[in-house]
């Protein structure tokens, strides 16, 4: 194995998100085939030159904002609830069903899940709905791969998620205040699903996912808005129709299934045309930057949409 240093961040830049390099990572581990389990929170050295789509001319955010900075309503509303509130959630050990119209429907364990499918660093920028971003290291695989193992049958045209409940561990499923109804589920059309940007992440910074970013396996779909990445995945479903998302239950009016990062279509409520990095812009600096259609993803995945009205189509 080669070491494996990526070029966005300079020699001259090493900070201490960037030593995580050096740690043992959840790569090496899986490539040393140790058990996902029993691998505890770290592992060996990342290593995958990954393909020029999948890494970032941009800062990484630091670790800490990426993992005390989130929205996970299981836990609570606020920024800082997840990172809070999620001490007591226990992500091992878990499983994950694969089902509806699949020639092998299956309930996985996570280290079958992953058998024979290599993990990858993916450095994807994140926007979300709200108007703010990150530019985050996961560590994941495509979605792709993962369908292959069950072979959806030609009548799937979408793929469905649900997220697990367990309001003994989830402080946000419990109480007079429910802000969402559970679980929540979210859902692609299966050419997105199977888009190779589209990935099942179990882990950021070559380390495990910690709870509040989605613990132990969650999506990723970086050209749209962050609230589509489905934390705490129990369930996969291929279906024939679209399948009901959680925040369009919630409110159809403001949020849509597609969901594509869109700086010419505003929400309701507010303008979607810049985006504030979390970690930038301090008191002298308040910048905001434009935000890119298809949050700068859009040779990738254009093509997903086209003759689509995507006003309509929010
Ligand atoms: N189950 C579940 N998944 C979820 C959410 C949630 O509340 N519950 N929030 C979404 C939203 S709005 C965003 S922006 C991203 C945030 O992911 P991060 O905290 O890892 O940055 O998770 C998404 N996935
Ligand atoms: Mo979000």
């Amino acid at each position: 194995m080669t070491a494996f240093r990526p070029p966005h961040i300079a020699a001259s830049e090493i900070t201490p998100e960037s030593i995580y390099l050096n740690r043992r990572t959840l790569l090496g581990a899986a490539a040393a085939g140790v058990g996902f389990a029993g691998a505890g929170r770290v592992m060996a050295t990342p290593l995958t030159a990954a393909p020029s789509a999948y890494k970032l001319d941009e800062k990484l955010t630091p670790l800490e904002s990426v993992t005390t900075y989130n929205n996970f309503y299981e836990f609570g509303t606020d920024k800082g609830d997840p990172a809070k509130n999620s001490g007591k959630f226990r992500p091992m050990p878990w499983t994950v069903k694969v089902d509806g119209l699949v020639g092998k429907p299956q309930e996985f364990g996570l280290d079958e899940l992953m058998k024979g499918i290599s993990l990858e660093e993916r450095v994807y920028r994140m926007r979300c709905v709200e108007g703010w971003s990150m530019v985050i290291p996961w560590i994941g695989f495509p979605l792709s791969a993962l369908l292959d193992k069950v072979e959806p049958l030609g009548s799937a045209k979408y793929v469905a998620f649900e997220t697990v409940v367990r309001p003994e561990e989830m402080p946000g499923q419990t109480g007079m205040f429910q802000p969402l109804d559970w679980p929540y589920v979210e859902g692609l059309r299966l050419d997105e699903a199977r888009n190779p940007l589209t990935i099942l992440s179990v882990g950021l910074y070559g380390q495990t996912l910690p709870n509040a970013n989605g613990a132990p396996i969650r999506l990723v779909v970086p050209w749209k808005y962050g609230f589509k990445g489905i934390k705490s995945i129990v369930r996969i479903s291929l279906v024939e129709q679209q399948p009901a998302t959680t925040w369009k239950n919630s409110n159809a009016a403001e949020y849509g299934f597609y969901s594509n990062v869109n700086p010419a279509v505003d929400h309701p409520r507010w303008s979607q045309a810049t985006e504030q990095r979390i970690g930038e812009g301090g008191f002298f600096s308040a910048g905001r930057r434009p935000t890119l259609p298809f949050n700068g993803y859009a040779d990738q995945v254009a093509g997903l949409y086209a003759g689509m009205d995507l006003k309509a189509n929010y």
